[in-house]
């Protein structure tokens, strides 16, 4: 749907511009009740009717206090509302059940292909949407705010599964991948992480060997998202001279399995497991031609990592705007509880960090688009908007008191998954280390 947005018009035909506008308005006016009754009498079909009923919970509007909205284009703009009129539709009203069964709610893969969550960026000559960095940043805030495990399975997808082939990828590769991922037909997942290779990917063992037209794999990855389930793995090993390469290995291929990782108390909506190589026989036609070494996986990483500095603050707005609607209506000694200048000072510290990593994100993904974001930068990005959203999640849920830990509210999930989000995609040291090396020429790694 949304690979046509550049023509506003195509985007949403005939009964879809009333959903668009129908839901848009209800993001503006908070779902209000008296404002469904006004409705109501014009709706067209009892569809409309029930959209608008599941998405009654649903209050989020978003958080713009320094008119960032004004620095969109009408394309962004349009974008971002479309993914969250989505995510109020279908993500709200299921994520807290499939957070508590610990399963990736598999059904809603067709609906983010659909809103370009997939290589949002990737050109439409491959079935991408073609769209900008911008307009991803929006899209992985959007997911996140619904869910970190549902963006996460974007990120990958998109960052790390189809960037890697578009961008080292041999044609045929790309024309026989990449369409089918970014239709959601095709689910793929990325092996860096080893059990004994977490931030230091470049020690990884897992290995190939030549074997005429076929490369023999043996190794294994550990905490792959979305392995359980993806049709391919990019997995990256080193040949027999120690240079690292990407391949695309494929389910069925024999030798091949992904257990599934169980057990977390973080990103549960999100499936998470092994990759186990025990002589797989790999076609030479499936590795990636384009670039080897440790800087083409962490050539993906940049990508993934700037979807992250959007999508945190997703998650960051989702908690503060819950907090203050709560605070606003929650009343304590004859009054709001936002009345009190405690829980004001709170309020008024995660509005003003939202906003400073709103313009962060916002100035990388001009850069990005110009081509001239760096590494380091992309790390700051990354690590400031983790920790932000992290520590307005800890004290939103304290604005809520007891009603804070339940699954009534999105916070205490959020809180849980911002702590892979810490952690992945380079932890909260290893950016700050990036800063410090970037800074000062020294390296604080090794
Ligand atoms: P180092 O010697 O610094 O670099 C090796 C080569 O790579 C180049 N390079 C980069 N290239 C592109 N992008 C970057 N961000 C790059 N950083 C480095 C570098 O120029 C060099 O090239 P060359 O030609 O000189 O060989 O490597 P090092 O071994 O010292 O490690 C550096 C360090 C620690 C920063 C790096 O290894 C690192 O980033 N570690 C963190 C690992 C990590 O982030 N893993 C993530 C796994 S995937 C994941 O978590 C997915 S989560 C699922 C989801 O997103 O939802
Ligand atoms: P370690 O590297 O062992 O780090 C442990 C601690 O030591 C951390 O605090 C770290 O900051 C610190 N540390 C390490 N080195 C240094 C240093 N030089 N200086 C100072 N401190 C240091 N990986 C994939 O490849 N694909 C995926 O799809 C994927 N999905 C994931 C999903 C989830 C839910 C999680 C939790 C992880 C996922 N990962 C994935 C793995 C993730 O990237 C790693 O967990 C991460 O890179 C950290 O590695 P580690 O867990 O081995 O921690």
């Amino acid at each position: 749907m949304v690979k046509k947005a550049k023509n506003q018009g195509s985007v949403c035909s005939g009964i879809r511009v009333f959903h668009c506008i129908v839901l848009q308005n209800y993001a503006l006016l908070s779902f209000r009740e008296e404002l469904a009754d006004f409705y109501m009498p014009f709706l067209l079909t009892s569809q409309v009717k029930e959209e608008i009923l599941a998405n009654r919970e649903d209050r989020f509007q978003g958080v713009d206090y320094y008119q960032i909205d004004d620095l969109l284009t009408d394309e962004h703009k349009l974008i971002r509302d479309t993914a969250r009129a989505w995510v109020k539709k279908e993500v709200s009203p299921i994520i807290e059940e499939a957070y508590e069964k610990a399963e990736f709610p598999r059904h809603l893969i067709q609906g983010l292909a659909e809103i370009g969550a997939f290589g949002p960026y990737i050109p439409e000559e491959y079935g991408g949407p073609g769209l900008d960095q911008i307009s991803y940043g929006l899209i992985m805030q959007e997911l996140e705010r619904g869910d970190s495990g549902l963006r996460s399975t974007a990120s990958v997808q998109s960052s790390l599964v189809m960037y890697p082939i578009y961008a080292y990828g041999s044609e045929e590769q790309k024309m026989k991948y990449i369409p089918k991922l970014a239709a959601g037909e095709m689910i793929g997942c990325f092996g860096l992480t080893e059990p004994d290779h977490g931030s230091n990917p470049g020690g990884m063992v897992t290995n190939f060997k030549d074997d005429g037209d076929h490369v023999i794999l043996n190794g294994a990855k550990m905490w792959i998202s979305n392995a359980p389930f993806a049709d391919i793995a990019v997995v990256w090993a080193k040949n027999e001279e120690g240079r690292i390469h990407g391949l695309i290995v494929e389910r069925g291929m024999e030798g091949f399995s992904t257990p599934t990782m169980h057990g977390k108390w973080s990103l549960r909506a999100s499936d998470t497991g092994e990759l186990v190589f025990q002589n797989v026989r790999v076609p030479k036609a499936n590795i990636l031609p384009g670039m080897s070494g440790l800087g083409a996986p962490l050539g993906c990483l940049d990508s993934a990592r700037y979807g992250i500095s959007w999508g945190a603050i997703g998650a960051a707005m989702d908690c503060y705007d819950t907090a203050l609607r709560y605070a606003l209506e929650r009343k304590q000694f004859g009054r709001p509880i936002a009345g009190f200048q405690l829980q004001q000072k709170k309020l008024a510290e995660m509005v003003t960090e939202i906003t400073k990593a709103q313009l962060m994100v916002f100035r990388l993904g001009q850069l990005k688009n110009e081509g001239k974001a760096t590494s380091a930068q992309i790390s700051m990005a990354k690590r400031n908007s983790v920790e932000i959203a992290i520590n307005i999640a800890r004290e939103s849920r304290t604005i809520l008191g007891g009603m804070g830990i339940t699954n009534e509210y999105p916070i205490m999930r959020h809180s849980m998954n911002l702590e892979s989000v810490l952690t992945y995609e380079g932890t909260h040291d290893i950016h700050l280390l990036i800063t410090g090396l970037d800074i000062t020429g020294e390296n604080a790694f090794k």
